[in-house]
């Protein structure tokens, strides 16, 4: 039979004395490496300990195939305690993104037919392309002002805004011109809340959140603050939706946005309504924002995947006369190269389900109610998985074993809600740049990564833009 669940490798079974070591080691912001690691010296499979919680990690695609096929109806995932701990002590309501059986399954359903449906791609085109152009003419004007036929810049901060304007224009059907001149500084406190919101958790992610509450610490009182700012902007944006509902009237042919359509259904209580908006609001910022960002430092770095990247987007817009949505269909290379800006800098480190029932992985016996961890950061990296790792090379997607290894979006029913709408605005976006910019970096020195709960580049990327 199986080997019992305590001979798993693991580096040491007092979770406090794990917790101070990696602390002292600066492990906070590097998680991502210490995994690396962990695999490196315990094998493919291994179990941490960190303060009260023990999660078991796995690398291989086979084992993940083995987990999610073992997740069942209701997959849950680790909870992120100061997360939960706000909603509890604010007595917050919650979405898809913390609600369990039943209720979950509800929410997400419905969402699914507006967010994450195929055809919903067809509401949304229509609704990202005009930033993607208001984005590239900022940066024209920047090449115009420099007076130097190129713009070095680094975009970060417009990327947010980006992205921002993106998720609110398909959840509002509205644009809130963050690409002009001068900021909404509403709008611009909203973006900042959710960064320092994902940044103040991770200092919390390991200690009962209790603790932080006690002792009024500074990171608990910024993290609150961050998240009292999310709710208390996203309720202003749904309010004044309903107040211009009013004054004019719907347009009939015109796409109205997602929560009109959530509202019209009929079918989710308004606080769940205001609830999933809210989670979709401040999901969609950073996210699409850092993916973006690092697709064009590879593209930058890596010249001739940028050159082919570029003959297949031309090739696409003439044979599609302008038709955004009929040239989605015609960039196979472009979407393979987003997978595989992915892998090198995914989001997520690790992918997360408690076991629904005991689990044999490599042949070892683990008991329901453990979480087990796909570490996908290690998994993008590793050379038994992905030749040559570090080569940024969009067309191993075609023909490499793919089997169980694009995990970005997470898998399955529970995987990320947004995924439609960020592979779409990601494309949008790439496919603009590449049209009129050849893309360099300023500086040919690597950007490696940190973790702010998620992955994010641990210094600015300045690009140079020149007109192609
Ligand atoms: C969940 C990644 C963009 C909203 C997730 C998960 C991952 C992920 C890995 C967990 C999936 C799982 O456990 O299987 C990403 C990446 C993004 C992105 C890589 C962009 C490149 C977005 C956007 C939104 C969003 C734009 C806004 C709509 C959510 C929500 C959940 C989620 C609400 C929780 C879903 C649930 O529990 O049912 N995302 N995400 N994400 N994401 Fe995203
Ligand atoms: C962070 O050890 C590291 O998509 C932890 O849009 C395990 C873990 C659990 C859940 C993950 C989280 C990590 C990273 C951020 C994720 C989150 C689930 C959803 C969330 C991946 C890997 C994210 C960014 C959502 C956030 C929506 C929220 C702001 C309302």
């Amino acid at each position: 039979g199986p080997r019992p669940y305590n001979e798993i490798p693991s580096k040491g079974s007092n979770g406090w004395m794990n917790l101070l070591q990696f602390w002292m080691e600066n492990g906070l912001h590097n998680l991502h490496v210490r995994t690396l690691q962990s695999f490196q010296q315990l094998g493919p499979i291994y179990r941490e300990k960190l303060g009260n919680t023990e999660s078991v990690f796995i690398i291989n695609p086979a084992d993940a195939a083995c987990l999610f096929g073992a997740e069942g109806p209701y997959p849950e995932r680790y909870v992120i305690s100061p997360w939960s701990a706000y909603h509890t002590f604010m007595k917050k309501p919650i979405g898809v993104l913390f609600k369990n059986c039943e209720s979950w399954k509800k929410d997400r359903v419905l969402l699914n037919q507006f967010v994450l449906a195929l055809d919903s791609i067809n509401n949304f085109e229509p609704l990202l392309t005009p930033i993607s152009r208001d984005f590239v003419k900022k940066i024209y004007k920047g090449i115009e002002r420099s007076d130097q036929g190129k713009f070095t810049v680094d975009i970060n901060e417009d990327l947010f805004r980006l992205a921002f304007e993106s998720i609110c224009n398909l959840l509002f059907g509205e644009r809130l011109g963050l690409l002009e001149d001068s900021v909404d500084p509403e709008a611009q406190k909203f973006i900042d809340a959710v960064s320092t919101m994902f940044r103040t958790s991770v200092p919390m992610l390991n200690i009962p959140p209790e603790l932080f509450r006690m002792v009024k610490a500074k990171t608990w009182r910024d993290h609150v603050a961050s998240w009292n700012e999310i709710f208390d902007r996203a309720e202003g944006y749904i309010r004044s939706f309903y107040r211009n509902q009013k004054m004019r009237p719907r347009v009939p042919e015109c796409y109205p946005g997602i929560l009109y359509s959530l509202l019209h259904s009929n079918a989710m209580s308004f606080e769940d309504i205001k609830a999933n908006v809210t989670e979709m609001m401040a999901g969609g910022v950073d996210t699409t924002s850092m993916t973006m960002q690092w697709c064009l430092y590879e593209m930058a770095r890596n010249l001739k995947v940028q050159e082919t990247l570029r003959a297949e987007v031309l090739a696409a817009q003439r044979d599609a006369q302008g038709d955004v949505r009929k040239m989605l269909k015609s960039v196979p290379l472009l979407k393979a190269a987003i997978k595989e800006t992915l892998r090198l800098h995914p989001i997520a480190v690790t992918l997360q389900r408690y076991l629904p029932s005991d689990l044999v992985l490599q042949d070892y016996m683990i008991p329901a109610k453990k979480v087990v961890q796909v570490a996908v950061f290690a998994m993008g990296r590793d050379p038994d998985i992905f030749p040559n790792p570090e080569k940024f090379d969009p067309t191993r997607w075609f023909h490499e074993d793919t089997y169980f290894r694009a995990l970005s979006f997470g898998f399955g029913p529970r995987q990320c809600l947004g995924r439609r709408i960020a592979e779409l605005e990601i494309t949008i976006f790439v496919m603009h740049i590449l049209e009129n910019f050849r893309i360099e970096l300023h500086e040919l020195s690597d950007v490696g990564t940190t973790f702010n709960l998620i992955l994010m580049p641990d210094k600015p990327i300045v690009f140079t833009f020149r007109p192609f």
